[in-house]
């Protein structure tokens, strides 16, 4: 669905958006350079990929339009970055539920990425069936001559959560929001299902990656004689 605006709104937005479309390269290639880090230094990374995307216009519009954001304001764009905080939107993808913990404490201790606030829709999903960790945080971009402190929303989830969450966002699409019950209860048990499925592979790595307990009774019994 098409949300219509003046053109000259359309240009401003444009504009807009630049510093946004800055800011999702820049993040994209700090937040690979963790994979790269951990790889070249021959660890295992807790990242297994990194996207982003600026949120486009349309939809944008359209959550402007519903936070009842009015584009004649003069300052509409201080309230569009304030009240729209996902214009930027980055997305880490994870093997194991540990490593979207790990990467979450990764964030947090970084200088450059300052982080607001936190949904755990991992531990609450969404009544979809959703899951994912949403982290609202800002980052700062120097664009052109000017200096720009912009949110951004970084998704962490697993291979598994992203898989569910793609194909839903798939199929709203096809359903235009209107998604059939049956279809919906199908949706949720996967939700479950992809949920026992990342318990079940995190507890799987713990248990190969855990220490042994280590028998120590013949040695016990040596220095017994
Ligand atoms: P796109 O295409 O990614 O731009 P809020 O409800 O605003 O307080 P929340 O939940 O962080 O907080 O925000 P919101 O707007 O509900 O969701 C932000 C993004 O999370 C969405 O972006 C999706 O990427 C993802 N998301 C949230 N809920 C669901 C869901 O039920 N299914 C799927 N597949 N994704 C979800 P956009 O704007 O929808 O789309």
């Amino acid at each position: 669905m098409k949300t219509e605006v003046p053109k000259k709104v359309f240009n401003s937005l444009v504009h807009f958006l630049a510093p946004y479309e800055q800011a999702v390269d820049e993040l994209k290639i700090k937040l690979k350079g963790i994979k790269y880090g951990f790889l070249k230094s021959g660890r295992y990374s807790p990242i297994e990929f990194v996207v982003g995307r600026v949120k486009k216009i349309d939809s944008l519009l359209k959550k402007a339009r519903e936070k009842g954001i009015d584009f004649t304001q003069e300052n509409w764009m201080e309230v569009l970055n304030r009240e729209i905080v996902d214009i930027a939107g980055l997305r880490i993808v994870c093997r194991y539920i540990d490593d979207v913990r790990e990467v979450m404490q990764l964030l947090q201790n970084r200088e450059d990425i300052i982080v607001h606030d936190i949904k755990d829709y991992i531990t609450h999903p969404k009544d979809s069936g959703y899951r994912s960790i949403h982290m609202i945080a800002s980052y700062t971009v120097y664009h052109g001559s000017e200096k720009k402190k912009l949110f951004c929303e970084i998704q962490i989830r697993t291979l598994g959560m992203n898989f569910w969450a793609t194909n839903e966002h798939e199929l709203r699409y096809k359903y235009d929001g209107n998604i059939p019950k049956d279809v919906l209860e199908h949706l949720n048990q996967a939700s479950m299902i992809t949920h026992q499925l990342d318990i079940l592979m995190n507890n799987l790595r713990q248990d190969v990656l855990t220490p042994k307990p280590v028998d120590n009774t013949l040695e016990e019994k040596l220095e017994e004689i």
